[in-house]
């Protein structure tokens, strides 16, 4: 079949495309990717409907003259799509997702946690101070990588910081995939900046520590304040947790904008990928070491042990990837794997404890 390409150029005889109305569903995010998922056997009183905010009672949704809140069932989060079943509202159906954030919640159990769903553009926030850590930022660049999100890096409080220079330099080191943006939040900045992935029909989210000015540039994209902003703490440039909620905000033109509360700590699961992609170089170097399962410590023809010999590679870096790719490794295993782990170790201690006795 061949494509028909007129519908994609401006109409014939004249110059501009005329400005389309959106419709309200579009507004929200609507896109052909949901409107794909409409199975023809569902019933026509399930419109579809937009998670702004996970409440305890439920998901607060919108729709197209819908304002609600769906008691708990689901297993949706902010940003998801739903077809709400108005009948029997906890049995509505979860769209696929175009894209999903997810961590290890924090705390002994391991869970995944869902940070946020059907998400266009991160805006991975950090300040020109103190709370600038390169470790935190290639977490972040990992789960947008892994979630397929285009990642664009902000530094805000410019304004605050004598040389920034440093900062982005360190910041476009972390991947040649990744945008920076240098800034002042507080200025009128943020509106021209941001607005190449600002646009309507987008979702564009915000993620960082306490205090980075996540909710100050959520702010500066409305005209009158939209949430709320405290300032940091003197001595060490900390936030006070003064978001609390994940909330999803629309402006005028239809972009869907998520502020999230500081994250204390994000612990990766499932981003094999992701990772990989933030340290491609190393995982090509990896790739010609002499043994598949090199650990990279005494094994003859060790391609990174080489590099570092030679200066071509940094070792803070290595160690960084190190890290990030066992602790994936650790909480994307299952229980029994953990277990299992955990028996063998255990053996192997109880068998040394043996034989020493002996
Ligand atoms: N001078 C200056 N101040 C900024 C800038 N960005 C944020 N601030 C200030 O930093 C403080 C923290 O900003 P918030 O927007 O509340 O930070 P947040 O990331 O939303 O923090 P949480 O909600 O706690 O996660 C506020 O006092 C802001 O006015 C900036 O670029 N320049
Ligand atoms: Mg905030
Ligand atoms: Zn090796």
């Amino acid at each position: 079949m061949t494509r028909d390409y007129s519908n994609f150029l401006p109409p014939s005889g004249s110059g501009k495309l005329p400005r389309r109305e959106r419709s309200p569903l579009e507004k929200l995010g609507w896109k052909p990717f949901f409107s794909q998922q409409t199975n023809f056997d569902d019933p026509v009183e399930m419109p579809p409907v937009r998670v702004v905010e996970v409440h305890r009672t439920g998901l607060h949704v919108l729709g197209e003259g819908l304002d609600t809140v769906i008691p708990p069932g689901p297993d949706a989060t902010v940003g998801d799509w739903l077809f709400f079943d108005q009948q029997h509202p906890s049995h509505s159906r979860v769209l696929n997702r175009s894209s999903v954030f997810e961590r290890r919640a924090p705390g002994s159990d391991r869970n995944r946690q869902l940070i946020a769903a059907n998400v266009d553009t991160v805006f991975i926030v950090s300040s020109c101070n103190k709370d600038f850590n390169l470790a935190r930022l290639e977490r972040y660049v990992a789960l947008a990588f892994e979630a397929e999100v285009m990642p664009v890096l902000l530094l805000t409080k410019a304004d605050l910081c004598d040389d920034p220079a440093p900062y982005l330099d360190a910041a476009r080191a972390i991947s040649n995939r990744v945008l920076v943006e240098v800034l002042n939040a507080l200025s009128e900045e943020p509106i021209a900046r941001l607005a190449p992935w600002c646009k309507p029909g987008q979702t564009v989210a915000f993620l960082g520590s306490s205090g980075v000015g996540k909710s100050t540039l959520v702010n500066a994209l409305f005209r009158d304040g939209v949430t709320e902003t405290a300032a940091i703490r003197d001595d060490d440039s900390k936030g006070r947790h003064t978001t609390t909620r994940r909330q999803l905000h629309f402006t005028s033109d239809g972009c869907a904008v998520l502020d999230t509360p500081g994250m204390r700590e994000l612990q990766l699961t499932n981003v094999k990928t992701g990772i990989a992609d933030v340290f491609a170089d190393m995982v090509a170097l990896a790739n010609q070491c002499r043994f598949n399962d090199c650990k990279h410590e005494a094994e003859p023809g060790c391609a990174i042990k080489n590099a570092l010999e030679r200066g071509e590679i940094d070792r803070a870096r290595l160690t960084r990837w190190n890290k990030l790719a066992a602790e994936d490794r650790f909480n994307s295993s299952t229980l029994a794997e953990r277990k299992s782990a955990d028996k063998s170790l255990h053996k192997m201690i109880s068998s040394i404890q043996k034989k020493s006795r002996k």
